[in-house]
């Protein structure tokens, strides 16, 4: 690829970065003063009369002052250079807690620290006040956090759209072991990182009818004749770059009646109705949608795609760029980067605005589109790539469904003219699918409109090409790409693990921080006996302060001394949890039937984290099942409390940075050719811990990296499962012929995890004995060969840190600054700016 020079990130500079032009470092005695200015000011209490909640805000106000004058700076050099910059479309942005990473952004964490005590306030206390924003479900949405964090911190100039929703992703509890939904009320005490700009509200149109006119040119025309809309208002958030001055933003959408809307039905003078109305359109960004990689294509989710890319591009087009720019030359100061296909509805969209309002032919239109959108797919799950009905579509925004008809043409010509008389792939290939219903296929629509087309790890991109899309891939080999993941090295090892950063920078220094293939330059200290006991403290006491925050937060106990396996992501069953319980499960049945002494089983503390999309049956009985035997095995003398299970509830990623940086194993055991990339697993290997994995998405790349000798591979290659499903696969033979995996499953089946009821984890097991889609029971004897292996290296305490240093070591290529550098110079062309 000839892409553009990349040259070395802007270099961090003197520790206060950010702080505005002119004005002196700040101090501990200028910040306390700060801080209580904004105490009195702006909460309007004394110290000694303020709740924690009073502190927590005053703090982040403190903070905010600091960044936002940087970040006006940041937004006047962008108006005089114009550079090319990077719109990020997601529906979705995980971002974790705001205070601590902001405060590492601007260099103040001691300054801040220090104050706070003068205050007489212990700051660890103000941030676990912070209610981390769940603006997304998982892996895609925390993605999109990391990537807006190492664009700023490598000067890019971007703006991330999405969506403000006021309820996020659901608070989890467990009521007797099984899930129950809670709304999640984040903004209840107030999201001190906002700036909300209803002054620059957009009206976004919805449904109504089309026609055609002649302008005054004598040119026929359409234009949509909309029949209601809302209003969008902008909520703008700080992203700062680590120690460089530069704050890009985040512009959330959030949805408001219209003032006229409102207005027409209150002169009628039915009040009630005219509230209803408002509520109506407040619905749209009311709750994120809790599917993750399963969507369930309901109408409001298609009303919140097209009301946030519609704000957005009008946002990019009219405010950024202004009245004055020739829209011809749209690619020289923009790429919008589609996040999956949440967004795509953005291209008929960008069609819409440039065809029917601002003049231009259909063909230069489309010339300038196809060379403005890129399309990130996430996913290889058939149920996950959207589809709409053209009903549904026609009836909410009828133009933009004409105008997917005529892309869908000439690009259907194009395909006859490359493959005549093929009319096959035609079907194929339409965009609009005819069979079961007709509907427009979105991830179609991206490939057709997009200059390029990623997948997120090397595998992935592989499938992507060969069995998701392969009649494009052979049409436009060109436009495939491989961009793997990558993930924030500030939050989720500078920030999440103090000890292992300040170990890892007395060592080689602080460059890794914004540099982290220098973590290279650790590699001759796994050979030193001093460094790897530190390490081990390190390890130790992330334990410790983990076991604090479990017994704080959920009651749970772990065991002391004990092994740290744990399994957080998603609950799908393509990710096997199932196969994860059956370890378990089979060391406690060998050892209650007295196969097994205890005494000679490593002490191990399992601990799950995982969410299951609310309507997603099989998700939550697992959930139950996990529960189930945790509560067994652990009240299980026998046990003698060798084997520890832990579910702590609502797993987000403020637990998340408690616990990787304790992990001592990390279990990636998705069925191969199944997950897209993974990226816990990227933050797992840079905190120290050991992967038990497949050979699947960005393992691959893990092993390769850190060598099969330090990393522990089980189970059927992606090539393997193919065969084996051509072959026909029959779970049961497994069952039948495994002695232990039949003592297992059988025991789940038995009610022993039940109160000896068979019906509750019925379904479960015949599932696996019959169907087992994901092949958990084919994978079993590799798994449980992998985990022995597992026991007998982690025995060997010296030769474990040695592997789990070189783990940290080579995880320098999952940087999200690394993948930033492949998105610039494979698909976006957008160089660091000042
Ligand atoms: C969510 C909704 C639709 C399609 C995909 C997703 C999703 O979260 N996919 C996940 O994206 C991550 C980031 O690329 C990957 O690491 C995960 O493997 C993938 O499941």
């Amino acid at each position: 690829h000839a892409g553009p020079h990349v040259g070395p990130m802007f270099p961090p500079t003197h520790p206060v970065a950010n702080a505005p032009v002119g004005t002196p470092p700040p101090t501990v005695d200028g910040f306390v003063r700060e801080f209580l200015h904004e105490l009195t000011s702006n909460q309007g209490v004394s110290l000694e009369r303020s709740t924690v909640n009073d502190q927590y805000l005053a703090l982040a106000q403190t903070v905010r002052n600091y960044l936002s004058a940087r970040w006006i700076e940041t937004q006047k050099k962008q108006r005089t250079t114009r550079p090319k910059g990077v719109a990020y479309l997601s529906a979705e942005y995980l971002l974790g807690r705001q205070l601590g990473n902001n405060l590492l952004a601007t260099g103040l964490i001691d300054i801040a620290e220090e104050a706070m005590k003068q205050c007489g306030l212990d700051i660890a206390v103000l941030r676990a006040q912070e209610v981390e924003p769940g603006l997304g479900n998982g892996g895609l949405g925390r993605l999109a956090a990391c990537f807006v964090d190492s664009l700023a911190t490598m000067n890019v100039p971007c703006i991330g759209y999405g969506l403000r929703y006021e309820y996020g992703i659901f608070r989890q509890t467990f009521v007797d072991g099984q899930q129950v939904e809670q709304p999640d009320t984040w903004l209840a005490l107030g999201c001190p990182w906002e700036f909300a700009h209803p002054e620059h509200a957009i009206q976004i149109d919805f449904g109504g009818t089309i026609e055609t006119y002649v302008d005054a040119d004598g040119v026929e025309r359409t234009r949509w004749v909309p029949e209601w809309n809302v209003l969008g208002i902008p909520y703008n958030y700080m992203v700062p770059g680590y120690l460089n001055g530069r704050v890009n933003t985040l512009r959330l959408w959030s949805a408001e009646a219209t003032k006229a809307f409102d207005l027409a039905i209150f002169n009628s003078g039915d009040y009630a109705q005219a509230v209803r109305a408002q509520t109506f359109a407040e619905n749209i960004t009311k709750v994120l949608y809790p599917e993750d990689s399963t969507p369930q294509g309901k109408e409001l989710r298609l009303q919140q795609q097209y009301f946030f890319v519609a704000c957005s591009l009008r946002d990019y087009i009219e405010r950024v760029l202004g009245p004055e720019f020739d829209l011809h030359e749209l690619d020289s100061r923009i790429i919008f980067q589609l996040n999956d296909t949440h967004p795509v509805i953005a291209v008929p969209e960008l069609m819409r605005i440039l065809v029917d309002l601002k003049g231009f032919d259909w063909d230069e239109a489309w010339a300038v589109t196809k060379k403005c959108f890129a399309y990130t797919c996430h996913t290889l799950l058939p149920e996950a790539l959207e589809v709409w009905p053209v009903d549904l579509l026609g009836r909410l925004l009828p133009r933009h469904l004409e105008i997917i008809y005529r892309i869908n043409e000439e690009f259907l010509d194009e395909v006859r003219e490359a493959f005549p008389g093929d009319e096959m792939r035609i079907r194929r290939m339409s965009i609009v699918a005819e069979h079961p219903a007709r509907a427009v296929r979105m991830a179609y629509l991206a490939t057709v409109a997009g200059c390029k087309v990623n997948g997120v790890a090397e595998l992935h991109s592989q499938l992507l090409r060969d069995k998701v899309l392969p009649d494009f891939s052979q049409l436009w080999p060109e436009k495939f790409t491989n961009v793997t993941n990558g993930v924030t090295p500030r939050r989720f090892l500078r920030l999440a693990n103090r000890g292992l950063s300040e170990l890892i920078s007395s060592a080689i220094g602080t460059g890794w921080v914004t540099d982290l293939e220098r973590l290279r330059e650790l590699e001759p200290y796994a050979e030193d006996a001093e460094f790897r006991s530190a390490f081990r403290d390190v390890k130790t006491r992330n334990k410790a302060k983990l076991n604090e925050v479990l017994i704080a937060r959920d009651g749970i106990e772990l065991g002391q001394d004990h092994m740290l396996d744990v399994m957080v992501k998603r609950l799908h069953e393509y990710k096997r949890q199932t196969l994860k319980l059956l370890h378990i499960v089979t060391l406690y049945n060998e050892i209650i039937s007295g196969r097994l002494d205890p005494k000679t089983v490593t002490p191990r503390n399992f601990v799950f984290g995982a969410k299951a999309a609310p309507g997603y049956l099989m998700a939550k009985q697992i959930i139950h099942l996990i529960n189930a035997v945790g509560s067994t095995v652990n009240a299980d003398e026998r046990v003698g409390g060798v084997l520890k299970i832990a579910f702590p509830p609502n797993y987000n990623v403020t637990l998340a940075e408690k616990l990787i940086p304790a992990a001592d194993l990390s279990e990636q055991i998705s069925l191969a050719g199944m997950e897209a990339s993974g990226t816990g697993n990227m933050k797992f290997q840079m905190n120290g811990a050991l992967t038990i994995g497949t050979d699947d998405g960005a393992n691959v790349e893990i092993r390769r990296l850190v060598g099969d000798e330090n990393f522990f591979l089980f189970g059927m290659s992606e090539p393997e499962v193919a065969e084996l499903q051509a072959k026909g696969y029959d779970p049961g033979t497994y069952y039948e012929s495994d002695r232990r995996l039949r003592g297992a499953i059988d025991l789940i089946g038995s009610g022993h995890f039940s109160g000896g009821d068979r019906g509750t984890f019925g379904s479960i097991v015949t599932n696996l004995v019959t169907v087992d889609r994901f092949m958990a029971l084919a994978d079993y004897a590799s798994y449980m060969d992998a985990q022995e292996r597992v026991e007998k290296a982690y025995a060997d305490t010296e030769e474990w840190t040695r592997s789990a240093v070189l783990n940290v070591a080579r995880s320098g290529y999952f940087s999200s600054d690394r993948s930033m550098r492949d998105y610039i110079q494979r698909i976006w062309g957008t160089p660091p700016a000042f």
